[in-house]
């Protein structure tokens, strides 16, 4: 087979679950030969495929291929500012699906291009929530026996709701949020968990960024006697400097990253040693090609990979994601969104969970397509996202 080009670069979006997702797909000059990422930003779907079909594209198509690290540095700094969630994740689409291309031209599934199996399957956690603590309670009685051990506890997500009496008359409406009582409920949640579930379990629980940086660092300390597996996003990304303070003064482990875009919001929380697990959605990095060298670079300093795995992230991300997983010696753990039924026609050849695992098929690639008929048939729509809109109870907006 001779130099194999890129011809065509297109993003479908498709919602089957209600979830804006955006799949890029690479065709090339080989007929039958094309790939798949993703470059789902759910809440800015439009902009991610204008910068993917008005400005990659234009770069892209003639080229070769086979070249992932070259295009990939290619389009980082094709339009001179970047490390932004939009371009990273237009960015992350090619690579994916150049990954993939690569997979199916070798005959080999991605995880054997990344150096082979470390493990069979990939270890999984998935979300417990509840409005009280019998639904909560009920939900990880049944993962427990289910077969998977690792679980993020919640009672009403990530707190919040109605504003209350204590908030100004003609406040902006939002998700409104008291996180000293959210703090202390969150204490009181735990202690009741490892009294009903001991200590075989093991729990996560994501602050989702929604304290101030002293009621972080004294809620992790609080924490500490019911020995979370990890706690998620304590701080805001423009906080990270308070990671310092927070290892001196507790061993409950530390995992961030879902919202990191930029290299210099990490680099030095894991040369550091100030966290524990790295938390990225992939493509919001860029793609396969940075993930896998941030894994690299964390497992020198002893930090393990827990990669991003939301609804929010499609099947395409998901298999990119497990390959990677299953090639990487300090991966952490996985975070799961079990497939629907619906999202497993519109993408055959979805990761499998089997208990407390997911398993990669092995066909070339990522093992994974899309049917645009079928995706055709789930159209994104573009509300304006409400659920970000948080707000303090005197009515402060806060990170969401
Ligand atoms: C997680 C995340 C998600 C995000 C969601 C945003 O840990 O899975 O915090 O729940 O809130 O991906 O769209
Ligand atoms: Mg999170």
């Amino acid at each position: 087979m001779g130099t194999v080009t890129i011809r065509d670069v297109r993003a479908i979006c498709t919602a089957p679950d209600g979830i804006n997702l955006t799949v890029v797909k690479v065709e090339t000059s080989e007929p039958g030969l094309y790939g798949l990422g993703c470059a789902t930003f759910a809440y800015r779907t439009k902009a991610v495929r204008c910068v993917v079909e008005e400005y990659l594209k234009p770069l892209l198509v003639g080229r070769d291929a086979s070249r992932i690290e070259d295009l990939w540095q290619l389009m980082n700094v094709n339009a001179y500012w970047r490390n932004g969630p939009i371009s990273n994740n237009a960015v992350s689409g090619v690579d994916q699906a150049l990954w993939d291309i690569k997979g199916k031209m070798a005959g080999m599934p991605v995880y054997e291009l990344l150096g082979g199996k470390c493990r069979e399957a990939v270890p999984l956690y998935l979300h417990a929530d509840g409005r009280d603590f019998p639904a909560l309670s009920e939900k990880i009685h049944a993962y427990l026996e289910a077969g998977v051990r690792y679980i993020r506890c919640q009672i009403g997500t990530y707190g919040g709701g109605k504003m209350s009496a204590a908030t100004p008359p003609g406040s902006q409406p939002g998700m409104y949020l008291d996180p000293d009582q959210y703090a202390r409920a969150t204490v009181a949640l735990f202690e009741k968990l490892r009294a009903e579930f001991g200590f075989e379990a093991e729990f996560c629980h994501d602050v989702h960024e929604r304290v101030q940086p002293v009621e972080a660092l004294r809620l992790a300390k609080q924490l500490e006697p019911y020995r979370l597996f990890f706690l998620e996003d304590l701080l805001s990304p423009e906080q990270g400097d308070w990671y310092r303070l927070l290892r001196q003064q507790t061993a409950t482990p530390i995992a961030v990253g879902e919202l990191f875009n930029n290299p210099k919001e990490f680099d030095f929380l894991i040369a550091n040693r100030l966290i524990d697990f790295i938390r990225c959605h992939t493509s919001q990095l860029g793609g396969l090609t940075p993930a896998r060298k941030l894994a690299a670079f964390a497992e020198v300093f002893g930090v393990r990979t827990a990669w991003h795995g939301p609804g929010d992230v499609s099947p395409v991300g998901h298999a990119a994601n497990i390959h990677l997983d299953l090639a990487t010696s300090n991966l952490g753990i996985q975070e799961w969104t079990p497939i629907s039924e619906t999202l497993a026609e519109v993408f055959p050849g979805c990761p499998v969970q089997k208990g407390g695992y997911i398993y990669a098929n092995d066909r070339p690639g990522f093992g994974i397509d899309l049917d645009e008929k079928l995706a055709a048939k789930y159209p994104c729509e573009h509300p304006v996202t409400q659920w970000t809109q948080t707000r303090l109870v005197d009515g402060t907006v806060i990170h969401p």
